[in-house]
C-alpha cells in the first residue's frame, strides 16, 4: 500500500511540476485542440463561403447553422496556443508567442468577424452574407500571412 501511494504521489508532483499549459496535459494535447477547432470552424465557414461563391446551392438554414457553429469553435483554438507549446506538430510560427499582443489581436477580429457572418447568415440575403464571408475570410489570411508557415 505505502508503495502505490509513494508511486501515486510521485506520478502526481511530476506531472504539476511539467505541466504543459494550464489546461492541456501535454504541449501536443494543446496543438491537436486548436488545430481540431480550427478545422472544425474551417469546414462549417468554407461551406458558408462555398454558397456565398456559388460552389455550393444556397441553403439559407445550413448557411445559419454552419456560421453559428463556426463563430462557436472559433472561440476555442485560442487556448491551445499556451506559452510552451511553440514546438511540435504545427505550422504555428514562434512568431506567435514572441509577439502575442498582435496575434491576439487577429484572433479577437476573426472572432469578431464570424459573429458578423452569423448575423449575416440570419438576414437570409446572400449579398449580405457574401460581404460578411469576404470579411472573414481576410481575418483569416492576415493572421495566416504573419503567422502560419506555408
Ligand atoms: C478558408 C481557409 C482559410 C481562409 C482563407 C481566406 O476557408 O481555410 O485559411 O478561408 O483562405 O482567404
Amino acid at each position: 500500500m505505502k508503495k502505490i501511494s509513494a508511486f501515486l504521489l510521485a506520478a502526481v508532483v511530476v506531472s504539476i511540476a511539467i505541466p504543459a499549459s494550464a489546461q492541456f496535459a501535454k504541449a501536443d494535447d494543446a496543438i491537436k485542440y486548436r488545430k481540431s477547432a480550427l478545422f472544425v470552424m474551417q469546414q462549417n465557414f468554407g461551406r458558408v463561403a462555398a454558397m456565398a461563391t456559388g460552389k455550393m446551392p444556397f441553403d439559407p438554414k445550413v448557411a445559419v447553422e454552419s456560421a453559428t457553429v463556426a463563430e462557436f469553435v472559433g472561440k476555442l483554438p485560442w487556448a491551445g496556443f499556451g506559452p510552451d507549446t511553440d514546438m511540435g506538430d504545427s505550422k504555428a510560427k514562434v512568431e506567435i508567442w514572441s509577439n502575442k499582443a498582435k496575434f491576439d489581436d487577429y484572433a479577437k477580429k476573426m472572432e469578431v468577424e464570424l459573429a458578423k457572418l452569423t448575423a449575416a447568415t440570419k438576414t437570409g440575403n446572400l449579398d449580405t452574407i457574401k460581404v460578411a464571408v469576404n470579411a472573414t475570410g481576410s481575418a483569416c489570411k492576415s493572421c495566416h500571412d504573419d503567422f502560419r508557415a506555408k
